[in-house]
C-alpha cells in the first residue's frame, strides 16, 4: 500500500474532491473539511457551486455558517472544472443514481464520473464511490474505465472502494459525522486505505471484504425498508376490507418490545431512495435468470397505493352522494415525507394526477413546496388553509408536516357550508379523526 497516500491521508495533508454537491456530496464535503482536509467539490450546476463559494449552503442539512467559515479559511471550495482531479488524492463520487423511465438503472451519472476521472487518475489516488447501485457496479464498470485508459493497476497504484451512503435529509440525530459509515474495497488493500481516509473525519467506519458486500448491504437496508412499507400498506387494504381500524392494530402490535419495527401505511412511496434502490437489485437479480418476488411485490403494492387513496377519496365523497367529478379537492401536504421540501417520487403527484384524470379540480397546500410542476401544469400552493378548506369537497391529508393545526383542521371543515370530507392517509388526526363523520381515515 502507497506510504505516501497513507501520509498524506493520516496527517489530513491528502487534497479531498467531492463529485456531486447534493444532499449526500455536500455534508461529506463539508465534514471531510472541518477535518482538517482541502476540499473542493466538482459539480456541473455552477449554481451550487457559486453558492458554496459565496459562503452558503443549498441542502439544509448544513449551515451557511459551517460553509462561510471554511470557504473563508481556504478549506472548503466548489468548480465545475473537472481539472482540479490532476491534484486530488482522495475522490468520493457523490452522483445520482435514478431509474429509466423504463425502470432500469441508469447509471449515467456514474459513467459521466467515471470517465472523467479516468482522464485525471494518477498514482497514489484512492476514490470512493457513495452512489447507490447494484453489486457489482464498483468492480465491473467503474474499474475497467480507470485501470484501462490509465494503465494504473489497482491496490498498487491507486485504490477503489464502494461506501454506502445513510443520509436521511433533514435527520439531526444521525448524521453524516456520527452514523456508521461501512467500506468494502476492491482489494484489501483498497479497503483499508479508504477506511483509513474515511475514519479521520467520521466517527465510525466498519471495514467489509468487497465492494460487492458493501454495495449489497446498502440495498438490503432500503429494501427491508421498501418491502415492510409495502407489508404494512397491504395492512391497510386488509383492515379495511375487516372492518379493523388498522391503525389501532399497529399501535397494538407496536407495544412488543422486541422482534417488531413499526412502519405506518400512507398513499404511496417517495424519495429518492426507498422505491428506487430496490429496483436496481430486482434488475441485476434478473440478469442472472432471479425473480426478486419480494420487491416485485411490494412495488406493485405501494406504487398501487395513490390509486387505493382516490378510491378511499370516492367513497368519503360517496357518503354525501358527490360525484368526484367537479368536485374542489384540496390536498395537504405534497412532500415525500413530513418536515421536508424536497418533491421527489412524491406519491402526492400521482394522487393528484389521478383526481384529475377523473376530473376533480385540485388545489395543493405545502408549507415547503410553494410550486409544483407536474404532467406538464404548474400548480402554486393555496395561501390560506382555512379558506381553501372551506372551498373544498373533499380534504387530503397526504404528507403530515408537523406545522399543521390538526384540531383545528377538523374544526374547519364542521363549520364549512360544503360540510367538508377529510381523508387522512396517515392518521395525522389521530383519535379525533377515528369514528368521525366527516373523516376516511386510510
Ligand atoms: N414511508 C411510509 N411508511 C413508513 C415509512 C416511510 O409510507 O413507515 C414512506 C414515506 O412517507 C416516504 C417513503 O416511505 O414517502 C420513504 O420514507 P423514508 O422514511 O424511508 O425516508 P427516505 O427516503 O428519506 O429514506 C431515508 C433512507 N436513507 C437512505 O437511503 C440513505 C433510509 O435508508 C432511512 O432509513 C430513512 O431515510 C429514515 O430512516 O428515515
Amino acid at each position: 500500500m502507497s506510504a505516501k497516500l497513507q501520509k498524506l491521508l493520516l496527517e489530513k495533508e491528502a487534497h479531498v474532491a467531492v463529485l456531486g454537491l447534493g444532499y449526500v456530496g455536500l455534508p461529506l464535503a463539508v465534514v471531510f473539511a472541518e477535518a482538517g482536509f482541502t476540499v473542493t467539490g466538482i459539480d456541473p450546476d455552477t449554481k451550487k457551486d457559486d453558492t458554496v463559494n459565496r459562503g452558503e449552503r443549498h441542502i439544509r442539512d448544513v449551515s451557511d455558517e459551517q460553509v462561510k467559515l471554511l470557504v473563508n479559511e481556504g478549506r472548503l471550495s466548489a468548480t465545475s472544472d473537472f481539472n482540479v482531479l490532476d491534484d486530488a488524492d482522495a475522490v468520493s463520487i457523490c452522483v445520482p443514481t435514478p431509474l429509466r423511465k423504463t425502470g432500469d438503472p441508469d447509471l449515467t451519472y456514474i459513467l459521466d464520473a467515471g470517465s472523467e476521472l479516468a482522464k485525471h487518475i494518477h498514482k497514489d489516488m484512492v476514490i470512493v464511490l457513495e452512489s447507490t447501485t447494484y453489486p457489482g457496479t464498483t468492480r465491473e464498470l467503474l474499474l475497467p474505465m480507470l485501470e484501462e485508459q490509465s494503465g494504473l493497476k489497482i491496490g498498487r497504484d491507486f485504490y477503489l472502494a464502494f461506501s454506502p451512503e445513510r443520509v436521511d435529509p433533514g435527520r439531526e440525530d444521525w448524521t453524516t459525522i456520527n452514523t456508521p459509515k461501512v467500506i468494502g474495497g476492491i482489494t484489501p488493500a483498497c479497503g483499508e486505505i479508504s477506511s483509513a481516509w474515511y475514519g479521520q473525519a467520521l466517527e465510525s467506519i466498519i471495514t467489509v471484504s468487497s465492494t460487492e458486500v458493501a454495495e449489497m448491504a446498502k440495498l438490503l437496508e432500503n429494501t427491508f425498508r421498501m418491502i415492510n412499507i409495502g407489508l404494512v400498506n397491504e395492512m391497510a387494504i386488509m383492515c379495511d376490507r375487516l372492518g379493523v381500524d388498522v391503525w389501532e392494530v399497529i399501535d397494538a402490535a407496536a407495544t412488543k418490545p422486541f422482534g417488531y419495527m413499526k412502519f405506518t401505511p400512507g398513499p404511496g412511496l417517495g424519495g429518492h431512495c426507498i422505491p428506487i434502490d430496490p429496483l436496481y437489485l430486482s434488475w441485476k437479480l434478473r440478469a442472472v435468470n432471479y425473480t426478486a418476488r419480494f420487491i416485485e411485490l411490494a412495488s406493485e403494492i405501494n406504487t398501487g397505493m395513490p390509486r387505493y387513496v382516490v378510491n378511499r377519496k370516492q367513497d368519503a365523497l360517496n357518503q354525501q352522494s358527490k360525484p368526484l367529478k367537479d368536485s374542489q379537492i384540496l390536498i395537504l401536504g405534497v412532500a415525500y415525507k413530513p418536515d421536508i421540501d424536497d418533491l421527489r417520487e412524491s406519491p402526492a403527484l400521482d394522487v393528484i394526477s389521478l383526481l384529475e384524470q377523473k376530473g376533480a379540480a385540485v388545489s395543493y397546500h405545502d408549507p415547503y413546496i410553494k410550486k409544483v410542476q407536474h404532467d406538464g401544469k404548474e400548480k402554486e400552493t393555496v395561501p390560506d388553509i382555512s379558506e381553501a378548506v372551506r372551498g373544498s369537497d373533499c380534504v387530503v391529508i397526504i404528507t403530515n408536516h408537523s406545522v399543521y393545526d390538526y384540531p383545528a383542521l377538523i374544526k374547519m371543515a364542521e363549520v364549512s357550508e360544503k360540510h367538508t370530507q377529510i381523508v387522512d392517509t396517515r392518521n395525522a388526526l389521530g383519535e379525533a379523526g377515528r369514528d368521525h363523520p366527516q373523516v376516511v381515515r386510510l
